[in-house]
């Protein structure tokens, strides 16, 4: 598996301060910033700040620095967002996990009981 990272998506424009975000943290190697279109009272996109384009992507490329950096990041994301009952991390990938936006993005969902998604 080979992974082709395009610069023009709209996470690298956020990234480069091309277009606003609201951010909730952000560190050397993560930024966290609202969800555009909220699906949970609490959503939060954590995404790394190197050029990777999905989970499975960072997880065998990034440096041990910037997959710590960015774990630190979810921790603190879910400190602050008041998600002590539980919350949901999820990573869509590619086309059958349908990723729209080609930077790989945590999604942090919380602060209601949500729907079960899986059998
Ligand atoms: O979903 C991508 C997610 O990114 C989707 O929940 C909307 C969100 N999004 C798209 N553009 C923005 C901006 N500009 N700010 C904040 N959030 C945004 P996925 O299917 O996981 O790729």
């Amino acid at each position: 598996m080979t992974f082709d990272y395009d610069d023009r998506n709209i996470f690298a424009r956020i990234l480069r301060g091309e277009i606003p975000n609201s951010t909730v943290f952000e560190n050397d190697h993560a930024l966290a910033f609202k969800d555009i279109a909220p699906q949970a009272p609490v959503h939060v996109l954590v995404i790394p700040k190197g050029p990777y384009v999905s989970l499975d992507h960072f997880a065998a490329a990034a440096s041990a620095d910037e997959q710590v950096g960015f774990f630190q990041a979810v921790a603190e994301v879910c400190r602050i967002s008041g998600v002590d009952e539980g919350f949901r991390a999820i990573a869509n990938t590619r086309s059958h996990g349908v990723q729209d936006v080609p930077h790989f993005h945590l999604h942090i969902l919380g602060g209601t009981r949500l729907g079960r998604m899986l059998p």
